[in-house]
């Protein structure tokens, strides 16, 4: 059956050359874990390499938007400790004084570029008082500002959910046979890619 919902006939794009984060609260475990074996899947059928994902996890939805910010963060540290001792090596120039350089230095052997993308997947799920409101709303506008503010692609994913149903449907795990609906941690590997990929050049 056709429908008019969701991100339209994919199209693939190379991640092979990308670093991706991904952040996941822990509430929620079994639609959590579906949701990011079905991210996985998608980074992996992109090209993306196991290596260049970093998995990391925070207890709730509320604590995505600060943790999305100190991954890149450190993930910008990393790469420009490298930078400076490739650059101090330059102005050394000759090879035996980088050896020593990179072996005095523990990150030289670690050259990892700032993540491309992150992914942030939570999941809510309304309960009787208004938390649900105030999580939802902050971390939509947490993860936008991250990423408006990093210049670095986020990926929304959050489920906002009124029902548990619904989240096992929206990781593909619903109804009675348990593998009902679909999985939308593959549409946000996709997205990863993507973003990750034309980040490197718009125009
Ligand atoms: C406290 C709470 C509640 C009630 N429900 C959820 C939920 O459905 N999904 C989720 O990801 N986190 C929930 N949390 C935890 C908060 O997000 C947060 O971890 C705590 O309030 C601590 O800051």
């Amino acid at each position: 059956m056709t429908t008019l919902k969701g991100p339209g006939k994919p199209k693939t794009y190379d991640g092979s050359a990308l670093r991706i984060g991904i952040v996941h609260a822990r509430w929620n475990a079994t639609i959590i874990d579906a949701l990011l074996a079905g991210t996985k899947k998608a980074l992996a059928a992109a090209g993306v390499k196991e290596e260049n994902i970093v998995i990391q996890s925070v207890p709730g939805s509320y604590e995505l938007p600060y943790a999305v910010k100190q991954m890149y963060s450190a993930s910008q540290v990393q790469s420009s400790s490298t930078g400076v001792v490739g650059a101090a090596a330059d102005l050394l120039g000759s090879a035996t004084d980088l050896a020593a350089l990179s072996s005095s230095n523990p990150s030289s052997n670690d050259a990892k570029a700032p993540f491309d993308a992150i992914i942030a997947i939570g999941v809510l799920i309304k309960g009787e008082t208004m938390h649900f409101e105030y999580i939802a709303d902050a971390v939509s506008h947490g993860l936008m500002r991250v990423q408006l503010d990093a210049n670095v692609p986020v990926i929304f994913g959050l489920l906002t959910l009124l029902s548990d149903e619904q989240g096992l449907q929206r990781a593909g795990i619903g109804g009675p046979s348990g593998n009902e609906g679909h999985n939308h941690g593959e549409d946000w590997g996709s997205a990863a890619v993507e973003l990750g990929v034309k980040r490197r050049g718009w125009v």
